[in-house]
């Protein structure tokens, strides 16, 4: 008798503990934005009445997943399964697909003419009486596509009675390019180790590698490029490429193809021969020979991506050959399978002494219209390498009669690892709106790599994964945010970066608008907070060796061009980079126009002042103020919007769950703290070197200029030793 109270409690108690770790487990930000929470009732009940049947085929791996997406975001947000019908049997039915595969559709007579493969329409239509909506493709991927869009729509609280939406998207390859090593270890990487579990594949594949499809479909991403840049060759030998291709079936039904980053000496390395010269037939023979060898298991294998002659790789002109030789060697072995080459133009090199930012420009610019057709070029942002600003990469619309692809990196090398809050979308969208002018005004960089303004039907952009084996996945929430925003500029890179942050933020946190708008403002200024923390008025390159960190004095790297005081040319007179015709010239690189503007002191906007100028320090800015005294005000706003952040992010307790918003919290304080750092270790050094007073009324640095160059860090995250 006395027991039984007992065990009940236990039970209980066994209970709710239970649900207790089902809740917690759901918020550890595993779900990414693809967390299909309860909405609020009245908004549910709204939508039921939009959602009450779902017309849906299985007969395909991408129907099968498409329908199982829906069921469980449908039942995850409206709170109820829908139930699953062959024919319409009252309001409120899903109906998708495609026109070829279910005679319902077929009979709807959607226009999907210029859909392309992966487009789709999203129409409220009436059949037979009864209020419906139809997601079709021409393509089960466009469907699979669509089901996604339509379920943002829920997930983002947007009216779903009236739809008529027709998306295709802009650019047709959009990759993640991992920077794994087969021993785990992540270049750049802070989220932890690689998600790839070499070791077990091909025999297990993990449910996470189903998670990374959906997450990617979700956004559109159609490629990845799982090895690093600079991996070694064992990629390629047979027992890698049977775990590849174990890869390559989980997320086939994604529409996700696998690219391999590949060693340009692989030929020696694993075939035995004693040359990679890409005019060698021998090695023309081994990699036609291993083209056909991938794709025997791997039926829809992208291509290939190549780092060569760059960073101490190996490349064709370890034979005197030319980055054309090279990759057209590569492409003619792909061709034959539909597969493509990306090309690495982050290509420079010690031995010249010529300024860096020049580099890629001289070594491409002369190749244009020597690649063969599956040949794009990769190319970076900007000119010297993910800087938190940089100008545009002087290629874009340099090389008319080749495709170039954009770069971006999504992990923060350079922006604050995995701690600082920092969302990228306006560092990507500012690149992809500026003008190049290489073809009259409005040639904007987005109108060059998606193709349109110089005729390329192959186009692309790819961008260097935030993810790793972290629960939640990129190392912090708010980096999710850095994927999720790559992905939707590669459906379309007109798209505004505020609006993809919101929805954003409402998909992954909560759609109440008193937590939606503060959380976006402060996501939108999060940039250029960290620019001015950092590097502000053109300035780049000056962190440690280790990219942790502050220290523009250094000069210990060995090579000139990776020391930061190479960069910055702070002297008693002035600061910057003289990159103007009386400098190293760097501004002839972009078009006449643009090059004026940059040349011309007065007309160079000052975000990029010290990129271009170097500049006295009582040289009187836009403000009326000096070079210095505006240096100084930036470093200290820097600190000051990060301050602002907390002060927003702590009047948001309770508007999310616990777990999440101490992470950011603590993260917050982290970025400030680092910020203060910056700040204080920058002007400590640049006041040495200048002989300047602080302007009234901007606190000195916490410490000496000795104590922060004194500070060291061993095991930095993100460098490995492959
Ligand atoms: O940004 C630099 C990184 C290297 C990286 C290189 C590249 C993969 O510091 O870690 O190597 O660029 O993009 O090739």
């Amino acid at each position: 008798m006395k027991t039984r109270p007992c065990i009940l409690a236990t039970l209980m108690l066994t209970l709710a503990a239970m649900l207790c770790a089902v809740q917690a487990r759901a918020e550890d930000g595993y779900d990414l934005w693809l967390r299909y929470h309860p909405l609020a009732p009245e908004q549910a009940k709204l939508y039921r009445g939009h959602a009450a049947e779902l017309i849906i085929g299985s007969a395909t791996p991408t129907q099968a997943v498409t329908r199982s997406e829906l069921q469980r975001g449908l039942q995850g947000l409206l709170g109820q399964a829908l139930p699953l019908s062959d024919t319409i049997t009252r309001d409120g039915a899903i109906i998708v697909g495609t026109v070829a595969s279910s005679p319902l559709i077929a009979k709807l007579q959607l226009d999907t003419q210029n859909l392309g493969g992966e487009g789709y329409v999203i129409r409220s239509i009436v059949v037979d009486g009864h209020a419906a909506t139809a997601i079709v493709g021409r393509s089960d991927i466009g469907a699979l596509y669509g089901a996604f869009h339509f379920l943002r729509l829920l997930q983002t609280g947007q009216a779903i009675d009236h739809l008529d939406l027709r998306e295709s998207p802009r650019i047709k390859l959009r990759a993640l390019d991992h920077w794994d090593y087969l021993n785990g270890q992540v270049e750049r990487g802070y989220a932890g180790t690689s998600i790839w579990d070499w070791w077990k594949l091909p025999d297990w594949r993990a449910p996470r590698y189903t998670d990374y499809a959906r997450a990617n479909a979700s956004i559109g991403i159609n490629g990845t490029v799982v090895n690093s840049v600079t991996s070694g060759a064992t990629i390629l030998t047979p027992a890698y490429l049977e775990k590849v291709a174990a890869l390559a079936d989980v997320f086939r039904p994604y529409g996700i193809r696998v690219y391999l980053s590949v060693r340009f000496s692989a030929p020696i390395e694993i075939g035995g021969l004693k040359t990679a010269d890409p005019l060698d037939p021998h090695v023309q023979a081994w990699w036609r020979a291993k083209a056909d060898e991938i794709y025997r298991l791997i039926p829809d294998f992208g291509g290939f991506l190549v780092k060569a002659d760059s960073e101490g790789q190996p490349g064709p002109q370890d034979y005197h050959r030319t980055h054309a030789d090279g990759a057209n060697m590569l492409a003619d072995a792909l061709a034959p399978h539909g597969g493509v080459v990306m090309w690495r133009t982050f290509v420079y090199s010690q031995a010249n002494p010529d300024d860096r930012a020049k580099q890629a420009y001289e070594e491409f610019k002369p190749l244009d219209g020597q690649f063969h057709a599956n040949v794009l070029l990769q190319t970076k942002n900007g000119p010297i390498d993910f800087q938190p600003r940089e100008p545009f990469h002087p290629l874009f619309g340099a090389m008319p009669k080749t495709p170039l692809m954009m770069e971006f990196e999504i992990t923060k090398e350079y922006l604050g690892f995995a701690t600082h809050l920092v969302y990228l979308g306006p560092l990507y969208e500012e690149v992809l709106s500026a003008d190049t002018m290489t073809h009259g005004k409005g040639s904007t960089v987005a109108k060059i790599i998606d193709g349109s303004l110089e005729g390329h039907t192959l186009t692309g952009m790819a961008g260097d994964a935030n993810i790793g084996t972290d629960r939640n996945w990129c190392g912090s929430d708010f980096n999710q945010a850095n994927w999720y925003v790559f992905g939707r500029l590669a459906w379309n890179p007109s798209l505004s970066s505020r609006a993809i942050a919101e929805e954003w933020v409402r998909m992954t946190f909560t759609n109440n608008e008193a937590f939606v708008k503060p959380v976006v403002d402060m996501m939108m200024g999060s940039r250029e907070a960290a620019v001015d923390y950092m590097t502000p008025l053109g300035l780049l390159h000056l962190m440690s060796p280790s990219h942790y960190g502050p220290a523009p004095w250094d000069a210990s790297e060995s090579e000139a061009d990776w020391r930061p005081v190479y960069y910055h040319r702070a002297d008693r007179q002035g600061i910057g980079f003289d990159r103007t015709r009386t400098g190293s010239n760097a501004v002839a690189e972009y078009a006449p126009p643009v090059a004026a503007r940059f040349n011309d002191l007065q007309q160079t906007p000052e975000q990029l002042l010290l990129y271009f100028h170097h500049v006295p320090w009582d040289y009187r800015m836009r403000s009326g103020q000096t070079l210095w005294y505006e240096l100084v005000a930036h470093y200290t706003q820097g600190v000051d919007d990060v301050k602002q952040m907390r002060e927003t992010w702590n009047r948001l307790d309770g508007y999310i769950d616990e777990e999440r918003y101490r992470q950011v919290a603590a993260f917050l304080a982290i970025q400030e703290k680092e910020a203060q750092w910056w700040r204080d270790a920058c002007i400590a050094y640049f006041q040495s070197v200048s002989g300047l007073p602080l302007p009234p009324g901007y606190a000195p640095p916490q410490h000496s200029l000795k104590y922060y160059q004194s500070l060291t860090f061993p095991y930095v995250p993100g460098v490995s030793s492959w």
